[in-house]
């Protein structure tokens, strides 16, 4: 089956991918529009309560992973952090992502155990090139079958060291076979997302994430001209988050679920997510 993702960006000019943490998020994402899913280590570590720190096993990000691929039509990007290892875990660790049906993954340059990227003060160490080259050379054999999209990721300006690091990095992945850069910065302005698009000679194209730097909208994300994958990485476990301690704190003040009803999602709408009706289809069918 062709990639779908491929396929993604043979439709249109820039991909937007809408992050998940389950297959409802996910469903909501679809159900709005986004080309695709970021399957986000931050966000399902939020999930079980945990800081993004590689507390979670791959497994735990790979079971809920394939959850999100089977209840959804779209492109899945899985975040597999550091890769969970060195190059002999990520050949294994791609292999099982590949072969759980997602379209890419995302790849990031730091040690094992990371941290997480936007935290102030967080532990940024970054792996030496020529080891995260090897990587995406394990990434590239894992994935080949199933013409898995690699996209590795460079955490240099994560790391303050600054952009002719990140630059001489990214030519470095791309060199070592990457398809995409995802460039990340936690500068709470676009300017070095910017310098850093104006540097990069485009043998590859972009992937950002823009959370840091919410003003660099779509248009102007087009106009730069080298990005081809945007990723609004948490704003679904941050919408669910806002909307249940509202609606929480409203039923507390209201001593009861009286007004909060017809505010909030019916048990209607959530039947529907779950697919209800096709399964009372196929009950006609089988059950006798
Ligand atoms: C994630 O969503 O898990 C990411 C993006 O990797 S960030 O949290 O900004 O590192
Ligand atoms: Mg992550």
């Amino acid at each position: 089956m062709a990639n779908k993702l491929r396929n993604t960006f043979a439709a249109s000019d820039l991909v937007t991918l809408m992050s998940a943490h389950n297959p409802l998020s996910a469903r909501l994402a679809e159900e709005a529009g986004f080309d695709g899913i970021w399957a986000s280590g931050f966000e399902l570590s939020a999930a079980y309560g945990l800081p993004d720190a590689s507390l979670l096993s791959f497994t735990q990000h790979l079971d809920m992973t394939r959850a999100i691929v089977q209840q959804t039509t779209i492109p899945i990007v899985a975040d597999i952090d550091t890769g969970y290892g060195n190059a002999i875990n990520v050949l294994h660790v791609v292999r099982a992502y590949a072969e759980a049906g997602t379209a890419a993954v995302v790849m990031e340059d730091k040690l094992f155990p990371k941290d997480t990227s936007l935290l102030a003060g967080g532990r940024q160490e970054l792996v030496r090139v020529e080891e995260f080259q090897g990587k995406i050379e394990a990434a590239g054999a894992a994935g080949k079958q199933h013409d898995l999209v690699v996209i590795a990721r460079t955490e240099a300006l994560i790391a303050d060291l600054g952009l002719d690091e990140a630059l001489s990095r990214g030519a470095a992945y791309a060199e070592a076979g990457a398809d995409l850069l995802l460039v990340h910065s936690k500068r709470k302005t676009p300017d070095e997302i910017v310098a850093f698009c104006e540097r990069w000679d485009g043998r590859i194209p972009l992937t950002i994430v823009p959370t840091a730097y919410p003003d660099l909208t779509e248009d102007k994300v087009r106009a730069l001209g080298k990005i081809r994958i945007v990723i609004y990485a948490n704003h679904a476990i941050r919408a669910a988050a806002g909307a249940m301690r509202q609606v929480f704190a409203q039923i507390k003040r209201d001593g009861g679920i009286h007004q909060i009803d017809k505010q909030i999602a019916s048990v209607e709408d959530i039947f529907e997510l779950q697919r209800v009706q096709a399964m009372k289809a196929v009950e006609k069918k089988y059950l006798r």
